[in-house]
């Protein structure tokens, strides 16, 4: 195995070993915010408390709430003036929230990011492009200074403008792209519209991340492309991309644990979960001076993958997000996560690109509305061809989330395309 850190290859037991001292003085490093040293102490710990990975449990939680209520430098653990970048969350579920790095966080991210990025294959020869955008949100900058540290020749192409985007992956020979999957669907259609064929260009690899999607969405970006994609995952609050990345096995994403240390919580009773079981991820920082964050309360859900990964690294791998544990739909008792629907939909060869779960409300009852864009082959004017098509999609999603939901066949290219993460959910029951 080619590494780009000595860190990646860390043992078990020397993972740990570096996680205590690094937790114990990430928690020193934190009593300097105006909000750890009240809620440290309202806990009763102190620094020399701290002295294995697993003291971690003795630390208060620290939620989305809790960086709103500080907007925007309660955190900070060092002067402002050492501060030299301010990234905001995009946002998702409410108002955002700030998060400041020094000179050396920066240093750090960037390690992380080309690491990341080597251990799915990228090298300095690779020519690179970042169809993510730039700003605020942490996909353009974060893996931008990653892919420099790597040494690639490092395209800003940003977000939108796709017959640019396209022109940019021929003329410069791209063969590395980041691109947010949703987008990637959508770039794929742009290139039908064209008449030119994606797998022309000398794209060999897309690293894919920021939304959650399903294993069926990668494998038809891998289809388009004719490249190997892999998952990205990382958050503005723990810097950004750059937290677990999947290596060149594709078996889920190895999570950086000398930077992170990683815990898997039931969100009711705040407890861990039993091993190889799906909870909320929380994670600590281990690595930051500005703004120290610990047992951070995610909201995403997934597990770690139990075994070893064929590449040999010890560093725990965690699967596939399955979605935020907000983002659970409620519909005549029956608890639903839209990627439940998107894995069925993506998985029916009709369906194109592109969908959107609609909630409403008819009368007292709520019920569920499905659009979904047809491939343009299939989209023909025989209307039972059609009723057999949305007949199908039914029947396969009313087996997985056991409602029925109505189902709206709509032409390829005509459900709103966002610039950056996709918006699958609308909720439309307060609007009578
Ligand atoms: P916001 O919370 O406003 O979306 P961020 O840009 O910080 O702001 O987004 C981080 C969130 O994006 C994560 O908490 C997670 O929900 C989602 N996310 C990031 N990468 C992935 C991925 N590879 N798979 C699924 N979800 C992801
Ligand atoms: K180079
Ligand atoms: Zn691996």
């Amino acid at each position: 195995m080619q590494v780009f850190d000595r860190h990646e290859v860390l043992d078990r037991k020397e993972i740990e070993n570096l996680q205590a001292i690094r937790l114990k003085n990430t928690v020193h490093q934190a009593t300097a915010s105006t909000f750890y040293r009240n809620s440290l102490a309202r806990a009763s710990v102190k620094v020399p408390d701290i002295n294995s990975h697993e003291d971690i449990a003795r630390l208060p939680f620290t939620t989305k709430e809790d960086l709103r209520e500080q907007y925007p430098f309660g955190f900070l653990a060092m002067p402002k003036e050492k501060m030299v970048r301010l990234h905001a969350s995009s946002g998702t579920t409410g108002s955002p929230t700030v998060i400041l790095h020094t000179q050396n966080d920066l240093n750090v991210w960037a390690d992380l990011v080309a690491r990341s990025m080597h251990c799915a294959g990228v090298r300095s020869s690779d020519v690179f492009q970042n169809m993510s955008g730039y700003g605020l949100f942490t996909g353009g900058l974060g893996i931008h200074y990653g892919a420099e540290r790597l040494g690639c020749l490092t395209i800003p192409a940003g977000v939108g403008n796709s017959k640019r985007q396209i022109k940019m992956l021929g003329d410069y020979k791209v063969s590395v792209a980041h691109i947010i999957p949703s987008y990637a669907l959508h770039l794929g259609s742009v290139f039908d519209d064209q008449g030119v064929d994606p797998r022309s260009m000398h794209l060999r690899i897309m690293l894919i991340g920021a939304e959650p999607h399903s294993e069926e969405i990668r494998s038809r970006i891998q289809e388009i492309y004719g490249v190997r994609a892999y998952n990205s995952y990382g958050l503005s609050e723990m810097n950004g991309p750059g937290v677990a990345f999947e290596c060149e096995y594709q078996t889920g994403m190895h999570l950086w644990e000398d930077a992170y240390l990683a815990e898997i919580i039931d969100p009711e009773t705040l407890e861990p979960v039993p091993q190889g079981q799906t909870g909320e991820l929380v994670l600590t920082t281990l690595t930051r001076e500005g703004m120290p964050i610990l047992r951070y309360r995610t909201r995403d859900l997934t597990r770690f993958i139990p075994g070893e990964c064929p590449c040999g690294r010890s560093h725990r791998r965690i699967d596939r997000i399955t979605g935020r544990s907000d983002d659970m739909i409620v519909i005549k008792g029956v608890n639903i996560y839209p990627m439940q629907v998107e894995k069925i939909l993506m998985s029916i060869p009709e369906v194109g690109q592109n969908y959107i779960i609609q909630l409403e409300r008819q009368g007292h009852m709520d019920q569920m509305r499905v659009k979904v864009e047809i491939r343009d082959e299939f989209f023909v004017e025989d209307m039972r061809r059609l009723q057999q098509i949305q007949n199908k999609i039914a029947g396969l999603l009313r087996e997985e989330i056991l409602i029925s939901p109505k189902i709206d066949l709509v032409e390829h290219n005509t459900l709103p395309q966002s610039q950056g993460k996709a918006t699958r959910v609308v909720d439309k029951r307060e609007e009578g």
